[in-house]
């Protein structure tokens, strides 16, 4: 089916990835916010991705919560209803499978949606935080906290401070072990297939030369070109939803 937002991908290259799949060891898989768009959540940079008049660059900041938490809260809170609305697609289920079907699999995502999991991944490595995580700012206390809509805003820790969203924002380092093993994860691997993200966004975005420079092959699935697509072996222009399953062995 060729809707007019995803071109048909190239069967030739399909095939050619699946025989990547099969001869493949050690599989890495990379996602950003394109592989939860057909779940119905906005993707930071493409159409719909602002809220108001703010870009996500303007809100996921540490100046942008200290300036103005309840705005930041507002955002974070309006996504979260969305995401509570959303099912895992098509793309994400397709990762499942490939993860069942091997021994050695690792998913690093960017996103804070949660939908991997929700999907069924079991190997997930989170390296921007998760959206139903806070964290209080000031005893420290992290917590899993699922309401939607929020009673207040900016919801409040039982020490009386004020809770931040458990995600990482522009500027801020990311989660140690996260990326330690991300890192390592994107070395061992002999294939990386990079779904959904402009890949513009470091460290994030570096993990597929860090893949390459260990000799593994980069595929690119995005319906539009990045960055990386000069630098992968083989991009598929499509979506996710689209694409994922016809990689799935029969
Ligand atoms: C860091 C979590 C060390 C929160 C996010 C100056 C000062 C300070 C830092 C910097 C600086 N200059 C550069 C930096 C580094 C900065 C950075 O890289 N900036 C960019 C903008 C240049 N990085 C950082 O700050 C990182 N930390 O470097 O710490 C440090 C410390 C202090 C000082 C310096 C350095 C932290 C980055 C993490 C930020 N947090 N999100 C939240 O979600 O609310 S970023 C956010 O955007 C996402 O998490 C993701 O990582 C990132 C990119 O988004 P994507 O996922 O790629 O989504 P996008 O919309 O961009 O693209 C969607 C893609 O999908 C498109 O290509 C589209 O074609 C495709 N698509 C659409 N539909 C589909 C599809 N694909 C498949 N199927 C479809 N259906
Ligand atoms: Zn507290």
């Amino acid at each position: 089916m060729t809707d007019h937002l995803h071109p048909e991908p190239d069967p030739l290259v399909i095939d050619q990835v699946r025989v990547w799949l099969a001869a493949a060891a050690r599989l890495v898989v990379t996602t950003g916010a394109g592989i939860s768009a057909e779940s119905g959540i906005p993707t930071f940079r493409g159409p719909g991705g602002l809220w108001r008049r703010f870009r996500a660059e303007d809100l996921a900041t540490p100046e942008a919560f200290r300036r103005d938490p309840r705005l930041v809260w507002e955002w974070y809170d309006w996504r979260r209803g969305l995401i509570a609305q959303a099912a895992p697609n098509a793309g994400h289920l397709a990762l499942v499978e490939m993860e069942q079907g091997r021994d050695s699999f690792q998913l690093i995502t960017q996103n804070v949606d949660g939908l991997h999991q929700r999907a069924g991944s079991q190997r997930v490595i989170e390296v921007h935080g998760n959206i139903w995580r806070v964290r209080c700012i000031d005893c420290g206390t992290e917590s899993l906290n699922l309401e939607t809509p929020l009673p207040q805003l900016p919801p409040r820790c039982p020490c009386g401070g004020m809770l931040r969203p458990g995600v990482v924002w522009f500027g801020e380092d990311l989660p140690r072990t996260a990326l330690e093993t991300a890192w390592s994860a994107a070395e061992q691997g002999d294939l990386m297939l990079v779904v959904g993200t402009s890949s513009l966004v470091y460290p994030a975005a570096a993990l597929p030369d860090i893949a390459r420079r260990h000799g593994a092959r980069i595929v690119e699935i995005n319906p539009d070109p990045t960055p990386l697509s000069d630098r992968a072996d083989l991009s598929l222009r499509g979506s996710a939803a689209q694409i994922l399953p016809r990689l799935l062995s029969p």
